[in-house]
């Protein structure tokens, strides 16, 4: 009797377990604040191409006084399709251009003021840099921003809070209208000591140009969607969180250290972009000269590689076109980049973790570019640990980690381990804070046959997109300062963290 209601409740559990087995484990819930799909894409994007231009181009200035004449900006070779194929050729997703700086001289024929591209002999006075440029960047595919500065020193309005409004979003609505798809509106909080007081109605300004760009992210030093990183010199903490208390940062007036690190209990959703120049000054000069590659590569490990977007500033010259030296910093740059990053040793690995959280989220899925495929540890494991097994030993000095950011920024503090044959015992080889959308480390170089990736401290459980180990021939004396900054700062940084 008993027998047959035995092998029914046993079949019973066998339904039930091919069943839940065909079933693939959902994914985790995300953890809040979420990045927007402007957000993404931008942060996807690594790195735009800044481009100052206008009047201080050909009167050797970085602030222009406004009082300029028009007739001083004659870019006699102007070619925006150059600019905008350096900027593809060197990798760059988008292009920002200074549609306005401080001076108040537009580049695009403003129906608000005489002070622009149609009282100067550019194309006789019928020329348009913004058209020009916006029709390149379409052509090639790459997205454009424009920069509309607010500190206006040319307009007599700037000082009459609402007369200087109306006009700013004027000019603000011909730029987000004629110009086909905007992905960026940068607006700088630079204004000089001393000049007149008046108030810039932010939150309207906010509200109409995501109204008629919503594709576009809006730059300041505070967000809403994208927050200056604090310095001029395109480096980010250590520590960068993309999280972020709107409320605790003043645009114009904002604490550095808070802006480069982010906030680990903000409520927002505002990465940093660490915009930089290629050259001394902003705009070109006759007798200034590029950055070498090399330090661009660093700046590259302390924005990309610290989960910001790198915005690096290639000035047009006088004659409108970016200049030969620079071309070939970037074309050195792009070769840098390549070289290193080209070959992820990590490929030739067997990859193992502590747990996986179902069938889809395994370990292998961090060999795989893109934010879909990640490695999810099983839920309330205390263990966060990924394994990778060598057939032979491999030597490196970078180590690449990213988390799906789609999910929420969940690393605090991660590290690093290789297994010493000789002692037997498992070594530190570096420990870092924050990862989000990608984490680049530099150390002295490693050899090993296997490395252990560890997950000290989250959010909520761990989720690896990418793991890369790469070798860098070329930065390796800058990047031992560079680790024991690291390192210094992250035992700082354990202490501050450690609630988390
Ligand atoms: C600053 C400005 O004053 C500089 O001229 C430049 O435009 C830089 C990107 O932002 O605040």
């Amino acid at each position: 009797m008993n027998c047959p209601i035995t092998l029914l409740i046993f079949s019973i559990l066998c339904i039930s377990k091919l069943s839940n087995s065909s079933r693939l484990k959902p994914h985790p819930l995300p953890i809040l604040p979420l990045p927007t799909s402007q957000q993404l894409q931008w942060q996807l994007g690594s790195m735009a191409m800044f481009l100052h231009f206008g009047p201080n181009t050909f009167t050797d200035s970085e602030w222009g006084t406004g009082k300029a004449n028009p007739s001083v900006f004659n870019p006699t070779h102007l070619n925006a399709t150059q600019w905008v194929q350096i900027a593809k050729d060197s990798g760059f997703s988008r292009v920002i251009l200074t549609a306005k700086h401080h001076d108040g001289f537009c580049l695009w024929p403003s129906e608000y003021t005489d002070y622009s591209v149609k009282s100067s002999p550019f194309r006789g006075g019928d020329g348009d840099v913004v058209a020009e440029l916006a029709a390149a960047a379409a052509e090639a595919g790459i997205g454009l921003g424009l920069y509309l500065s607010p500190w206006d020193r040319h307009d007599p309005c700037y000082g009459n809070t609402l007369e200087y409004n109306e006009f700013y979003l004027s000019q603000m609505t011909e730029l987000l209208t004629k110009y086909g798809e905007i992905k960026e509106v940068w607006l700088d909080g630079a204004k000089g000591e001393g000049e007149k007081d008046m108030e810039y109605f932010f939150d309207t300004w906010f509200s109409l140009i995501h109204q008629l760009q919503p594709g576009a992210v809006i730059f300041s030093d505070a967000g809403p969607d994208v927050r200056w990183i604090g310095d001029e010199a395109g480096h980010a903490g250590s520590t960068c969180w993309s999280l972020f208390n709107r409320t605790n940062a003043k645009i114009g007036d904002t604490d550095p250290l808070y802006s480069q690190q982010g906030d680990g209990f903000g409520q927002d959703w505002v990465p940093a972009e660490c915009d930089v120049s290629i050259r001394p000054g902003w705009f070109w000069h006759a007798l200034e000269s590029p950055k070498p590659a090399l330090q661009l590569l660093d700046i590259y490990y302390n924005s990309v590689g610290r989960n910001c977007l790198f915005l690096l500033n290639v000035p047009p010259n006088s004659s409108g076109l970016i200049s030969e030296q620079d071309i070939k910093v970037l074309e050195e740059f792009r070769g840098l980049k390549k070289s290193i990053f080209s070959n992820n040793l990590a490929r030739k690995a067997l990859v193992n973790s502590s747990s996986i959280r179902g069938s889809q989220f395994g370990p292998n899925n961090v060999l795989v570019q893109g934010l879909d495929k990640y490695w999810a540890p099983e839920e309330n494991d205390k263990t966060w640990e990924l394994y990778l097994a060598f057939k032979d030993s491999v030597s490196f000095n970078v180590l690449e980690i990213r988390e799906p950011i789609h999910m929420g920024q969940r690393v605090a503090s991660f590290h690093l381990e290789t297994h010493n044959t000789v002692s037997g015992e498992w070594e530190r080889v570096v420990s870092s804070t924050t990862i989000g959308n990608k984490r680049l480390l530099r150390f002295p170089k490693v050899q090993s046959r296997s490395l252990k990736l560890v997950v000290d401290k989250a959010r909520a459980d761990p989720l690896i997109s990418y793991l890369g180990i790469y070798m860098d021939k070329f930065s390796v004396s800058s990047a031992n300062t560079t680790t024991k900054i690291t390192i210094t700062r992250t035992l700082k940084e354990e202490q501050q963290l450690h609630d988390l």
